[in-house]
């Protein structure tokens, strides 16, 4: 009989977020209707994902992005896509995409309270031979909406009201916390809904993988390739533990979140502040580690502590199960103590 109930008491993303709401009695609504253009996105672009080989999506655009990376056409499509829906949605003020070098200010006429930082498609250098790729996204309040600036979107991850990614792999899964744990949905296809089927992701205490880019360890400092090492030859007798590099942070980041382990995108001599970019990959995903119980560590300090200073600001990052984490701090502190 509960089978039954389950099946027909169908607890949409949608229908989540309302009773989430219940809990915020100033709220009109107005997160319920930015989170569903969010969704909008991510349905279009799952759906694109899944035909791109068939809609000769596939191949670069011509033109590259502002990170000089060749863009690929799902990369361009994806981006216009989030822009137009979260514009229309009337909820939203500033746009960071790592698309644009430069914000989008949304036009006074359309402007709502949040702000929104996102990657469209993450890890697109991986579409054309099919691995896991994913749309990241952050959201902040805005302080004074008729007074905006730059500012606003220049905040500490743990002022995120909200963050979430969506993964386009063997199904589409939409990870989201809105400051009160973590929550995973699948998106029914035959339904158009994402359906609640990860209740309350926590992330195991410890984990038995390692998940970093074992190609750039000549030009790691210390702490981490001590770290590294210790995974790699353990000196009190446990196992060694697991490599699983996917190179999609979504991807990674999910099993972190799902099955425990650390994942690390460390600095190193080529790039002293690491590849990944703050605003919208390193704190959403820093937000749902800590909200399911992990820990996220820039090498300095605690990820969501950053305040970055530009939109496109790259810093390293460790994050993932608590006690791995708590490891390579203790390597960094060690390697204080002595400077
Ligand atoms: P590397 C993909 O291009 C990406 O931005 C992230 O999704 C991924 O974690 C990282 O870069 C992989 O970088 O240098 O290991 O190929």
């Amino acid at each position: 009989h509960e089978a039954e109930a389950h099946r027909t008491d169908l607890m949409t993303l949608t229908r989540h977020v309302l009773n989430e709401q219940t809990k915020h009695a100033e709220s009109r609504g107005d997160f319920s209707i930015l989170l569903s253009h969010i969704v909008l996105g991510c349905k279009f672009v799952c759906s694109s994902v899944n035909k791109a080989g068939l809609a000769h999506l596939i191949g670069l655009a011509g033109d590259t992005n502002v990170q000089g990376e060749e863009q690929k056409k799902l990369d361009v499509l994806s981006n216009e896509v989030f822009i137009k829906a979260l514009v229309s949605s009337g909820r939203t003020c500033i746009l960071v995409s790592e698309e644009d070098e430069e914000a989008t200010f949304v036009d006074p006429s359309l402007r709502g309270k949040y702000c929104v930082v996102f990657d469209p498609l993450d890890g697109s250098s991986n579409i054309d031979c099919g691995v896991s790729i994913g749309t990241i996204f952050g959201i902040y309040v805005v302080k004074d909406k008729d007074n905006i600036s730059l500012e606003d979107v220049l905040q500490p991850g743990k002022d995120m009201l909200a963050a979430g990614y969506c993964m386009y792999g063997s199904s589409c899964n939409l990870v989201l916390s809105t400051g009160s744990g973590v929550n995973g949905f699948t998106l029914d296809p035959s339904l158009g809904e994402f359906i609640l089927t990860h209740p309350d992701i926590k992330i195991p205490k410890r984990g038995k993988v390692y998940s970093v880019n074992e190609g750039n360890a000549k030009n790691w400092d210390g702490p981490t390739a001590k770290f590294v090492e210790k995974c790699k030859y353990p000196q009190d007798g446990s196992p060694p533990k697991s490599l699983r590099y996917i190179g999609s942070m979504v991807a990674d980041v999910h099993r972190t979140l799902l099955y425990g382990g650390i994942f690390m995108y460390p600095a190193d001599k080529k790039s002293p502040n690491g590849k990944l970019r703050v605003l919208y990959e390193v704190f959403p995903m820093s937000f749902l580690i800590e909200q399911a119980g992990g820990q996220a560590f820039t090498g300095k300090q605690r990820a969501l502590d950053l305040v970055p200073t530009k939109i496109h600001q790259r810093s390293p990052i460790f994050l993932g199960s608590y006690d791995d984490v708590e490891e390579i701090k203790a390597f960094y502190a060690a390697e204080d103590g002595q400077a």
